[in-house]
């Protein structure tokens, strides 16, 4: 840590986190969704172009934190016995990545492989000829069985709550392509981050019933073969009225109908109750298409719930599926999981496992009232997981490099959410979903799908460009009224 004092240093670091336009020229992408392997040698790829290996250290992970307020210093524990200490800790500890305990009884006990989708292991896996079991059906679980149904033997897919998954129209990219798209990625850029979700979209300007039934079906047809999230950009008003949602819906499920050749099977694959959109919607290369494969069996485990696993499979209230191999789709303890994981001790002890067992309240989804100079990126209550998250990333790098910057000029030592400020946040947080759609959703975007967790819905809902102007005031007015400052002894500053 000695070797990153300085000055100097410090400025560059800064710099180094900002986009680069010329990383962008640089980088050649080979499809429309890069997959797990692509993406990592991005990441390898971008780490040395920035020379920022060197700031790692890896396989350490922090077990707690404890703040220190007399010298308003932060020390971080670690699984090796060290500690670090800082004045500043930004905890860039994601938004997905505790994994939900799935609490089914015997799940220890099985006998065959078990594998989780959010620990994947680096080793390939065979599913050559082998009784598989997949539980869960969100996005992990979409994508797993799609490629397991490819080889396994016989693939058991345990579903509780249907995904609304639409074609992702994934597709290789020409180096033509790619060279007409490098050359807008600007524009792109741009309109990204002005964009509500920080997508580049061209969502439609005509709503829902501005049109007839037989314009609104030719615009869903040509969502549908555009693929990805353009079915959700069809029409602007598709989470404002549950009318027009039921719309959306309808077309999907319809969808589902023309693939899937068992009609039974077609129903029980059919999302109902609950708004488009309101929980993660799926995107998919021939999901529902698995389900025409005789090798592929679904179980509707709101017809036949599972009653435990054993050493030989999963079982259900009437029935038992040996199996070689179970896969767990079961998703996380999304936004305060990692967090909540490791003891954080605040200013007076308080422990923020605690503090957000009653409320996951996090001022503009980057600090916590009683944590100074605690930050995180994509924190609960910030706009993450109704934007594109890279998009959410950067709004908060970038206003952390700026309060960063501010706090060195200007002396100060600590910075504290204000307790009123981030009561009014959660209040403008929770006003914004009170009336919506998302509310009819029971994701995990609030926290319903960890029993025992507080359900409140932890997404700021007012778009990306709003979130940026609110953050920039707060720097804009020095932090006055948003974070409790604390500036250095005027000794310190000689
Ligand atoms: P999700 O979307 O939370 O999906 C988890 C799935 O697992 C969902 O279908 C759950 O059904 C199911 N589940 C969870 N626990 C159980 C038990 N005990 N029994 C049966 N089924 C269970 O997680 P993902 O990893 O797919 O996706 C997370 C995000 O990653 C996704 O939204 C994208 O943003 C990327 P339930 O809904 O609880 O009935």
């Amino acid at each position: 840590m000695e070797s990153l004092s300085g000055r100097a240093l410090r400025r560059r670091k800064l710099r180094l986190f900002l986009l680069s336009p010329e990383i962008d020229q640089e980088w050649t992408w080979t499809e429309r969704y890069a997959a797990q392997p692509e993406i990592l040698r991005y990441a390898h790829f971008v780490a040395d172009r920035l020379g920022v290996r060197p700031y790692f250290t890896f396989n350490m992970a922090m077990v707690g934190a404890d703040y220190d307020e007399a010298v308003a210093r932060w020390t971080i524990r670690t699984d090796k016995g060290d500690s670090l200490t800082a004045q500043f800790v930004v905890m860039a500890t994601g938004c997905l990545a505790v994994p939900k305990d799935p609490a089914i009884p015997g799940l220890g006990d099985f006998a065959g492989e078990t594998y989780f989708t959010s620990r994947w292991p680096h080793e390939d896996v065979s599913f050559a000829g082998k009784r598989v079991g997949v539980i869960g059906t969100g996005s992990s679980g979409i994508q797993a069985i799609t490629a397991v149904a490819e080889k396994a033997g016989e693939l058991f897919v345990f579903q509780r709550t249907p995904t609304f998954s639409v074609p992702a129209r994934n597709a290789p990219i020409s180096p033509e392509k790619m060279d007409e798209a490098k050359a807008i990625y600007p524009d792109r850029r741009r309109d990204a981050r002005a964009s509500y979700a920080g997508l580049k979209a061209t969502p439609g300007t005509r709503k829902t019933f501005e049109m007839n039934d037989e314009e609104r079906r030719a615009n869903f047809d040509q969502a549908w073969a555009r693929g990805g999230f353009s079915m959700l950009g069809a029409f602007p008003d598709h989470m404002m009225t549950i009318e027009a949602n039921d719309q959306v819906a309808d077309y999907v499920r319809g969808e589902i109908n023309v693939i899937v050749e068992d009609q039974a099977v077609a129903e029980a694959l059919k999302p109902r109750g609950y708004p488009i959109g309101s929980r993660r919607v799926a995107l998919d290369t021939g999901y529902h298409a698995v389900y025409n494969k005789p090798n592929v069996h679904l179980v509707d485990l709101k017809v036949d719930p599972i009653r435990d696993v054993t050493a030989e499979g999963v079982r259900t209230e009437s029935a038992t599926y040996p199996l070689d191999m179970l896969i767990l789709a079961t998703g996380f303890d999304a936004f305060t999981g990692a967090l909540s994981s490791v003891d954080i001790y605040g200013r007076d002890g308080r422990l923020l496992r605690d503090v957000w067992a009653q409320s996951a309240d996090c001022f503009l989804g980057m600090a916590v009232h009683g944590f100074p100079n605690m930050f995180m990126i994509t924190g609960p209550s910030g706009p993450t997981a109704i934007s594109n998250v890279i998009a959410t990333i950067e709004a908060n790098v970038e206003w952390l490099v700026r309060a960063f910057t501010y706090a060195r000029d200007h002396d100060i030592e600590a910075l504290e959410a204000n307790a009123d400020a981030q009561s009014a946040w959660a209040a403008k947080v929770a006003g914004l979903a009170e009336n919506s759609l998302y509310m009819r959703g029971n994701s995990w975007y609030m926290g319903a799908n960890i029993p025992g967790k507080p359900v409140q819905f932890m997404c700021y809902l007012g778009g990306l460009p709003s979130y940026r102007q609110i953050c920039d005031q707060v720097i804009d007015a020095g932090f006055e009224g948003a974070f409790d400052v604390t500036y250095k002894a005027p000794a310190e500053m000689a």
